[in-house]
């Protein structure tokens, strides 16, 4: 492609974007062409950290070797059977993922919201055929601030007007309470027509949300008592991000169902599943479920070598070690710029105060011309979750270019 002399090809690859593609995002004005571990290159070879990690999908790293190896291996033999064929691979993930986490069964999907709106119609299914909730009148608790993806399903759901305006009439039978508020749950939990509710551990989008200690082991009480089935959304939390396998680790709690996406891949290929009980599992029964990609080879080989790479290398430590350095280092920036530092393991959050017109967005753009790419969620909020293998040394690097930055907005 042609790049005219006072445009840069970055510019011309994003006037690309916005001439011939819809303006469903706004970029960080950045055009990365390649990346390795936790650092990326846009295309006139400016290096970067990587702070977002395409929003904890590549925990292990960008282009991890062995990752990259088993999707090159097993996309040279067989890529798609549709579920209409048995695959030579589907039989050994299922037994990996299910041994590996715990749970008697999975089902595989492609992208989150998929395995997150599974989770919704195996809970009404369940709700139905073993609760005995009365047809169509069961009911799933979410909560404020709640993220699960774009379905209609998934915005049918969400207090985030960005999120489900304009996309109604809503799924019904979906009911909201306020995070990480015990009496609430108590109390939507009276309703005998409720056969799930579902919630992340910790809740990414809406700005690393930490619920208080004690609240998932609550949540697992509650659900229990009431004959509820708790679904925990980990499709951003999970696979080692908050410094355990899982976020629901950190209380030693189990959902019933278990949501994945994202890492789960290494963030190669879209693999997403539902994990839980035969139960629950078996009671969608053959044809009433399914899509083209679930459970293709291909996703099933690239989800076995990326869990194992989470274990072999040992991501959860690492993100517990380097996410306690990182906020140590975030919380000695003397900044009145800065309200407050969150976080578990690598997944952290620094909560902007908009001072003399400087947001966080303009926060971002000065990070990435200092070579750091991370990006806002709502307004005064950046999420800063970089791959878990970021070494100690480029941790250092980082904050410190996170420190020079926000200086220089208070020195200006
Ligand atoms: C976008 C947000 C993050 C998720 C949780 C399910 C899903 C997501 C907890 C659905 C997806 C993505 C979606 C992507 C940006 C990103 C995001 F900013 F949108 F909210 F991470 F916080 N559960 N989150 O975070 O998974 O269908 O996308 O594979 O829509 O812009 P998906």
């Amino acid at each position: 492609m042609m790049v005219s002399e006072k445009h840069s090809r970055s510019e011309a690859l994003m006037a690309l974007e916005d001439l011939y593609g819809a303006h469903n995002y706004h970029p960080v004005p950045v055009v990365i062409e390649r990346a390795e571990g936790a650092l990326m290159w846009d295309v006139e070879g400016r290096q970067y950290f990587d702070f977002l990690s395409a929003y904890s999908a590549v925990n292990q790293g960008h282009c991890h070797p062995r990752i990259i190896k088993a999707l090159t291996e097993q996309a040279s033999k067989l890529t798609l059977t549709s579920r209409a064929f048995h695959n030579n691979v589907l039989g050994e993930y299922a037994r990996y993922i299910t041994e590996y986490f715990g749970y008697e069964r999975m089902l595989p999907m492609n992208s989150g919201v998929e395995a997150c709106e599974t989770a919704v119609k195996l809970a009404r299914r369940w709700g139905y055929d073993v609760k005995g909730i009365p047809q169509d009148q069961a009911r799933v608790i979410f909560v404020e601030g709640n993220f699960w993806g774009r379905s209609i399903a998934a915005v049918s759901a969400s207090t985030d007007p960005s999120s489900f305006s304009g996309f109604g009439p809503f799924v019904p039978g979906f009911e909201l309470i306020p995070y990480n508020d015990i009496p609430a749950l108590e109390k939507a939990l009276l309703d005998p027509n409720v056969a799930a509710f579902m919630c992340e551990p910790i809740q990414g989008e809406a700005g690393v949300v930490i619920p208080d200690d004690g609240y998932l082991t609550r949540v697992r009480e509650l659900c229990t008592q009431h004959n509820v089935l708790w679904i925990a959304d980990e499709v951003q939390t999970g696979i080692a991000r908050t410094g355990k396998l899982l976020a629901v680790d950190h209380e030693n709690v189990r959902p019933d169902l278990l949501v994945l996406g994202k890492a789960l891949s290494g963030g190669v290929y879209p693999v997403s599943c539902v994990l839980g009980s035969s139960e629950v599992l078996l009671t969608i029964k053959p044809g009433e479920h399914g899509s083209t990609f679930g459970g293709n080879p291909l996703a099933c080989a690239v989800a076995m070598e990326a869990l194992a790479v989470v274990k072999d290398e040992e991501l959860a430590d690492n993100a517990e070690r380097m996410g306690k350095i990182l906020r140590q280092r975030l919380v000695e920036i003397e900044s009145s710029r800065i309200n407050a530092v969150r976080g578990k393991g690598l997944l952290n959050a620094i909560d902007i105060r908009t001072k003399n017109g400087v947001s966080a967005w303009d926060i971002c753009i000065k990070l990435k011309d200092k070579g750091l790419l991370a990006k806002p969620t709502h307004d005064t909020i950046i999420r800063l979750a970089p791959p878990l293998v970021i070494s100690e040394e480029q941790v250092h690097a980082a904050a410190d270019i996170i420190r020079d930055v926000i200086l220089s907005f208070d020195r200006a």
